[in-house]
């Protein structure tokens, strides 16, 4: 029961001026986004007849996603940012640009500035006793699989409360703790000595969840770790990996998880030698 009111010459004149789309000031590029955008939305309240108590709910929504600083959160768990690494990988494939590490999203939680060391960084700055060793280490390579010395490998991750440095409620953690950069070595190598982390879920009192909460989602990441990969004259890689085994590796509330980005998690031991603090280490190639 649609009022059938939005293809109306009233209400298509108001999106036009509130979005000046013939007006000769503001940017064109801009101006058509912002009209197409408030168009959808005056149709979908037409086609659904979304009610003004249901509008307003929607904009105090807004406020509160706003107080919280979760836009990007959302974006994420709304599968925006999935959206967007899917319409990317279209792109590649049709340049034909396939093979390599597969991308996958960035996520909000990255913090530019991490100590950039040559070949190899240790990045568990803070102590935690409920994290065993971890290393992570691996060549980069171009598309042709020629490995690449100077690349920059950044990587970020959770402690084990799901907490990341820099956004941890409980205040607890060192800046930078658990986020490294490393130069590769002449024969493309890195390798990043940290703790493993535990997966991440959103605020429980946030927007985010909130609205999760509404749809009957969970807002929870199986374990993972973050990586940009860049060089000279290469295009700049945003990828992760998860942690084998966790159960939720196919059930990430954000949409990363992909095949390829699912290393096996080694067992070793030496790990005194290499500082760590335990004798007994894991190792991820990645
Ligand atoms: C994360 O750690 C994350 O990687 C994403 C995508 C969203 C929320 C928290
Ligand atoms: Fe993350």
């Amino acid at each position: 029961m649609s009022l059938n009111i939005f293809n109306s010459k009233e209400v298509q004149e108001l999106l036009a001026a509130a979005t000046n789309l013939e007006g000769a000031e503001g940017t064109p590029r801009f101006k058509q986004i912002a009209h197409r955008l408030l168009s959808d939305l005056f149709k979908a309240i037409d086609d659904l007849d979304i009610t003004p108590d249901e509008v307003w709910a929607g904009v105090n929504y807004l406020n509160k996603l706003g107080r919280d600083g979760e836009a990007a959160l959302l974006a994420a768990g709304l599968g925006l940012e999935k959206y967007l690494d899917i319409r990317m990988d279209e792109e590649d494939k049709r340049a034909g640009l396939d093979g390599g590490t597969p991308r996958t999203i960035e996520g909000p939680l990255y913090v530019a500035g991490a100590p950039l060391r040559d070949g190899v960084s240790r990045i568990d700055l803070d102590a935690d006793e409920n994290a065993g060793p971890l290393v992570i280490r691996g060549v980069v390579t171009d598309t042709n699989g020629a490995p690449l010395a100077n690349a920059v490998v950044e990587c970020w991750h959770a402690n084990s409360n799901g907490f990341y440095s820099h956004f941890d409620p409980t205040g607890a953690q060192t800046d930078f703790n658990l986020r490294g950069a490393v130069k590769t070595g002449p024969n493309g190598e890195y390798e990043f000595r940290t703790l493993m982390p535990v997966g991440y879920g959103c605020p429980p009192q946030g927007a985010t969840q909130q609205l999760l909460d509404t749809l009957g989602r969970h807002g929870n990441r199986p374990a993972h770790v973050h990586f940009f990969v860049s060089a000279d004259q290469h295009r700049k890689l945003t990828t992760q990996f998860n942690i084998e085994g966790d159960p939720l590796i196919w059930d990430d509330f954000a949409y990363a998880t992909r095949e390829g980005l699912i290393p096996p998690v080694v067992e070793k031991t030496g790990g005194d030698k290499l500082g760590l603090k335990a004798d007994s280490y894991k190792e991820i190639e990645f």
